[in-house]
């Protein structure tokens, strides 16, 4: 299977509800490895830029001002499959139908606010960690 890299966001539900550890050794603890984070805030500008796919979906205006709504981690995730691995880590989009095992089963609070951004295809995650990170801060082997 090939090692892949994905981004992935902790956000502020989970961030406010000190969840950032647990969170971290779910993935790790599965097989991913974080290969870059760190803690910033999302401007409201940021946000519609990051989420541009979802400009006309009836949530988008609730989804850019949830992720802006106060700190959150970004990561670089790497690990076999990573991307879908992480995908399954965290669970289905909407926690009410996420398994009981999974991050967003486990800590979501709902579909707006479930705790966890994961890339979902290769274009994705190429794009969006090149959004939040520079080459020099990822650990590359
Ligand atoms: O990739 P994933 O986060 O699982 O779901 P997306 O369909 O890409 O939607 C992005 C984001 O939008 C989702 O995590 C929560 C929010 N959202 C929502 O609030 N209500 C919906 N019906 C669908 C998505
Ligand atoms: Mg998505």
């Amino acid at each position: 299977m090939p090692i892949q890299k994905t981004l992935s966001i902790i956000k502020p539900d989970a961030v406010a509800r000190n969840l950032i550890g647990i969170i971290n050794h779910e993935f790790e603890s599965r097989g991913l490895k974080i290969i870059a984070q760190k803690m910033i805030k999302i401007s409201i500008e940021q946000a519609s830029m990051f989420y541009y796919i979802h400009k006309d979906r009836p949530f988008f205006n609730e989804l850019i001002h949830n992720i802006s709504s106060g700190p959150v981690v970004v990561q670089v995730l790497e690990g076999e499959n990573g991307i879908l691995k992480n995908r399954e880590i965290m669970g289905a989009t909407d926690p009410k139908n996420a398994e009981d095992w999974t991050i967003r089963a486990k800590y979501a609070k709902s579909i707006d606010e479930n705790s966890v951004h994961g890339s979902d295809s290769e274009e994705s995650a190429k794009n969006e960690i090149s959004f939040f990170f520079s080459d020099i801060e990822i650990y590359n082997r």
